[in-house]
């Protein structure tokens, strides 16, 4: 093959693998284990959007049948991808408990000196939108295991302020398959390549853009919202703040993924129904939250950065205001 041909190939590609490699030799004393629980991650989410592609084929949509702590109605594609989640965790011995939306409490894995670390994810959120073809996404948040914590406890190992965290991410699965992750060194995206079932570079050091033109929120619920957040709600309508256009998914990975790239706010306040919010604060808001600020933004529960609150329980609820600079300013003056 000569030269000229060789350019007509695609440009070289840094899978995720490769990435967390090359991340991992800033640290000499790096053993590798927490390089292998990442690759655990995006080994369960390539399983997950293989089922989320063909789930329409397969007969696997729909209910499962039960109900999870939480009082919501499983899916088929929750239950399938909570038990793909946790077999490839299973698998890292460095992994020592789990928490997800799906189980009722955290889960020892393994209680062993080598298992290092929690992790707490969402295998699926907003899987009530996948029969009708709508974007769905997995949260994955990474926490140490805090000194002289044993496995007769899962609890201690996940109720950690989100400031704690060594790492979170998330994955939606859109038009395309795409992974964002953090590990407190900037905020990278990487694209599935059905071709080589890789995630490759795509988005390398994403920063939120200081303003964006959308707001995110369920204007369904605006006469459920405390006054402040209809008032600034309102004022993002008026005019007066700029031209604001309005954009909601359902999906808040999806919600989030836009206000990352194309910046604005992703607004999900008390209501009264949710008193406290409808998003957890351990799966959802803080890894979020961690992308966030590691990409110049700022996520906050109204009054509280989000990062800085301590949690109780695993499956905590948390009004999540999050998006870029510009707008967290704005909305700052109405609470
Ligand atoms: P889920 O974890 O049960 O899927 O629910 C979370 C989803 C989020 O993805 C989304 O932001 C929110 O629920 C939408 O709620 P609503 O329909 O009340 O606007
Ligand atoms: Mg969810």
């Amino acid at each position: 093959m000569n030269s000229q041909s060789l350019e007509a190939l695609k440009p070289p590609t840094l899978t995720i693998q490769q990435h967390i490699v090359v991340g991992q030799q800033r640290f000499p004393d790096a053993t590798g284990e927490f390089s292998f629980l990442l690759s655990g991650l995006t080994l369960a989410t390539k399983k997950i959007q293989a089922q989320v592609r063909s789930a329409g084929i397969n007969n696997i949509l729909g209910e499962f049948g039960e109900v999870n702590i939480q009082g919501e109605s499983q899916q088929i594609l929750d239950v399938y991808s909570n038990r793909v989640m946790i077999e490839s965790l299973s698998c890292r011995k460095s992994v020592g408990v789990i928490a997800s939306e799906e189980e009722d409490e955290a889960r020892l894995l393994n209680d062993s000196p080598e298992a290092k670390y929690a992790v707490i994810f969402d295998p699926l959120d907003g899987s009530s939108n996948i029969d009708v073809n709508v974007s769905v996404g997995t949260t994955f948040s990474i926490f140490r295991r805090p000194d002289g914590v044993t496995g007769a406890n899962p609890n201690q190992w996940v109720l950690q302020k989100g400031t704690e965290q060594i790492g979170a991410g998330y994955v939606v699965y859109g038009s395309s398959t795409v992974m964002v992750y953090t590990v407190g060194n900037g905020v990278h995206g990487f694209t599935l390549d059905p071709s080589i079932g890789a995630f490759v570079l795509s988005h390398e050091n994403i920063r939120m853009p200081k303003q964006g033109k959308s707001y995110s929120v369920n204007e369904a619920y605006l006469e459920d919202f405390p006054p402040n957040y209809q008032e600034y709600i309102n004022h993002l309508k008026s005019g007066n703040a700029g031209n604001y256009r309005s954009r909601y998914i359902g999906s808040m990975v999806a919600d989030f993924h836009r206000t990352l790239l194309r910046g604005g706010i992703f607004i999900y306040p008390p209501t009264e129904s949710h008193k406290s919010g409808k998003l957890r604060l351990l799966y959802e808001a803080n890894p979020i939250a961690m992308i966030a600020e590691q990409a110049g933004g700022f996520a906050t529960n109204g009054e509280t950065r989000i990062l800085e609150i301590d949690p109780q329980e695993v499956h905590q609820r948390t009004p999540l205001v999050v998006g870029s600079e510009h707008e967290m300013e704005q909305f700052r003056k109405f609470i």
